[in-house]
């Protein structure tokens, strides 16, 4: 099993569509195993988005993705960094297949909503950043043998 950190970003908690991006999540058969609702702090994005810190959008992004209250989230499942990155669709929204989410959901680079690790690693460092220990709820969803062989 693997774990990977997803948020719902700035434009799409103002949009409404935490609701929209959680189903797709839950109806995958993904299992939900930390969330909060926060604003980050400018600071806390620049760490977060620390690999980008070369790219002329980088200090638009992070003041863009502290400015609002973000849905922040880990998810776990079977090869699920990259299960997620292919449900999210590409980085430009424009080039994103309709069914990803970024294909249904938006339009613009600077404003496509949601948020996932791209790689394992990075997964295990942005979980270990957003949330502490006694934030993950430990459960066994009866829906295992079903979604497993
Ligand atoms: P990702 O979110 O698909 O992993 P990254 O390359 O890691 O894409 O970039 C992080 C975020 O930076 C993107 O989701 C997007 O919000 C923003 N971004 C990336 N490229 C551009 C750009 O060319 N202009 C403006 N914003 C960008
Ligand atoms: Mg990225």
């Amino acid at each position: 099993m693997e774990r990977t950190f997803i948020a719902v970003k700035p434009d799409g908690v103002q949009r409404g569509l935490i609701g929209e991006i959680i189903k797709r999540f839950e109806t995958r058969g993904f299992r939900l195993v930390a969330s909060k609702f926060m604003k980050a702090s400018e600071d806390f994005m620049k760490t977060h988005y620390l690999d980008l810190k070369d790219m002329p959008f980088y200090a638009g992004l992070c003041k863009y993705m502290s400015s609002g209250p973000v849905f922040a989230m880990v998810w776990e499942g079977q090869n699920i960094v990259k299960l997620v990155r292919m449900m999210l669709g590409e980085t430009n929204p424009a080039d994103s297949k309709p069914g990803s989410i970024r294909g249904d959901l938006c339009i613009n680079i600077g404003r496509n909503i949601i948020h996932g690790s791209d790689t394992l690693e990075n997964a295990k460092r942005e979980v270990g950043l957003w949330f502490k220990a006694e934030e993950f709820v430990e459960y066994t969803p009866c829906t295992q043998p079903f979604l497993y062989e």
